[in-house]
C-alpha cells in the first residue's frame, strides 16, 4: 500500500514526535529539580522537604545559613545515661557558610536564636553524647559589638559539630597594654578548673569560620585552624603563621609549658606560640585551605594595643625562655566571674610589665575582725 519514500516519510515524523515528547519531559524534570532547590538556596530548613543533611549539598553552592537545621532539635534534653555517642560525623554538618555583619543585630537575638544554650554559653547535644568536649577561649577588651558577631555565628557552628562546649571570655582589666597570650593562660587555667576539657580552641573575637568541615576537635598535634583568612586572600601568610585560631589539648599546653605571659600590646606572641610548638616536640596540623576559611570583621588598631617594638628581640630568645616563662609563671588576679547567657566573663587583672601589684587591703570591716581574731 505504501510507497518506500512514504513509509521513510512516516518514520521520520514518528522519530521526531517521540524527540519532542522527550525533549518536553526532560524539560518538566528540570523544572522539578530546579524548584526543589530554589527553596533550599534561598532560605533554611524551613521549607526542606526531607532529611536533616539534604541542606548539605544545598549549602555548598553559595554558602548556607549557619542556623539551617538546628531549629529541628528537640528543646528537651533526653534524660541522663542512656543516651548513645553522637556519630562520628555529625550528619547537621552543611559545609560552606554564608557570613555577613548585619547591622542592628542585638545580644537577645543571639540569644532567642540559640535556645539551648545554657547559662555561661555551654551546650550538649540534647539527643546524643558528645564525643568530644571543647572550650572556646577568647581574649578580650573593648570589643562588644565583635563578640556578638562571634556568638551569633559560632553557636550555632558548634552546635551543627554535636560537640559539649563552652565559652569563656577573657576580659583583661583596666587600660594597659593588651596581652593576648597572657590572656590566653588565664583562659586555660580557668577553663579547666570547671570541667575537664578535651581541647581548647583560642580564638580571636574578630574571625568568623566560613566552613563548619573546620571541625572545632583537637588533632594528635597543636592545630593552626584559621589557615585561610580573607584578609589573607584565603592563603597562609608565612609558612610559621600561628595565629588566629588555634587549638591545642590540655596535655599540648602543658608539654609547651602554654604561651608566653610578657608579649604586651600587638605582634609576635603567636609567632612565639608557634616556635614553641617545636621546641616541645611536636608539629602543626591545619585544615586545608578550603575548610579553613575566616572572615575577619574589619576595624582599626585597638586602643591599648600598640604594635610591640620588642618582639624581635623577644622573638629571637625563645629558645632560652619557653621553659621559664609560660604557664608555670603565670600571675593574675581574677576580678569577677560572670555566668552570662551566652558566655563565662572572666575579668583579670593580669599587671604590667613590671608584674602584678600587691593585693588591695581587705575592706576595714574584715581587717577589724582579723585583727580581733589574732588577738
Ligand atoms: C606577623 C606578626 C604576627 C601577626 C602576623 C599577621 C611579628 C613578629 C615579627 C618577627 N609577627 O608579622 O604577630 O599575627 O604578622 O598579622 O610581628
Amino acid at each position: 500500500m505504501f510507497s518506500f519514500q512514504s513509509k521513510k516519510i512516516y518514520l521520520f515524523m514518528f522519530m521526531g514526535i517521540q524527540l519532542v515528547v522527550i525533549a518536553l519531559l526532560s524539560r518538566e524534570a528540570y523544572k522539578k529539580r530546579v524548584t526543589y532547590f530554589i527553596p533550599i538556596l534561598r532560605k533554611d530548613n524551613a521549607s526542606i522537604p526531607t532529611g536533616r543533611n539534604q541542606t548539605s549539598t544545598a549549602v555548598v553552592a553559595n554558602g548556607g545559613d549557619v542556623y539551617a537545621n538546628l531549629s529541628r532539635l528537640s528543646k528537651a534534653h533526653s534524660q541522663g545515661e542512656n543516651l548513645t555517642y553522637c556519630p562520628k560525623t555529625s550528619p547537621l554538618i552543611g559545609g560552606p557558610i554564608h557570613v555577613s555583619f548585619r547591622s542592628g543585630l542585638t545580644m537577645q537575638e543571639v540569644q532567642r536564636k540559640n535556645p539551648l544554650v545554657v547559662r555561661g554559653g555551654r551546650y550538649r547535644p540534647p539527643d546524643c553524647e558528645a564525643r568530644h568536649r571543647t572550650a572556646i577561649i577568647i581574649p578580650h577588651r573593648h570589643r562588644e559589638h565583635h563578640l556578638k558577631f562571634l556568638l551569633y555565628f559560632l553557636h550555632p557552628f558548634l552546635q551543627r559539630q554535636q560537640l559539649n562546649y563552652g565559652f569563656y571570655v577573657i576580659h583583661q582589666a583596666g587600660n594597659y597594654t593588651f596581652n593576648r597570650a597572657k590572656l590566653m593562660n588565664v583562659g586555660f587555667r580557668e577553663a579547666m578548673k570547671e570541667e575537664d576539657w578535651d581541647c581548647l580552641f583560642f580564638h580571636d573575637v574578630d574571625l568568623i569560620p566560613e566552613d563548619d568541615r573546620n571541625t572545632y576537635m583537637c588533632d594528635t598535634n597543636p592545630k593552626h585552624a584559621a589557615i585561610a583568612m580573607d584578609k589573607f586572600g584565603y592563603k597562609l601568610p608565612y609558612k610559621m603563621y600561628f595565629g588566629g585560631v588555634s587549638a591545642l589539648s590540655p596535655l599540648h599546653y602543658l608539654k609547651m609549658n602554654g604561651f608566653p605571659n610578657n608579649y604586651w600590646g600587638w605582634g609576635g606572641e603567636d609567632d612565639d606560640i608557634g616556635v614553641r610548638v617545636s621546641l616541645a616536640g611536636m608539629s602543626i596540623s591545619r585544615p586545608s585551605l578550603k575548610v579553613g576559611r575566616y572572615k575577619m570583621i574589619k576595624h582599626k588598631l585597638d586602643k591599648g594595643n600598640d604594635v610591640n617594638p620588642k618582639r624581635f628581640n623577644m622573638l629571637a630568645k625563645t629558645r632560652q625562655t619557653w621553659k621559664q616563662d609560660g604557664m608555670n609563671t603565670v600571675e593574675y588576679r581574677v576580678i569577677s566571674r560572670e555566668y552570662h547567657p551566652l558566655y563565662t566573663n572572666i575579668t583579670v587583672d593580669i599587671g604590667t610589665e613590671a608584674g602584678l601589684p600587691p593585693p588591695p587591703p581587705p575592706p576595714p570591716k574584715a581587717a577589724a575582725m582579723s585583727a580581733t581574731q589574732k588577738v
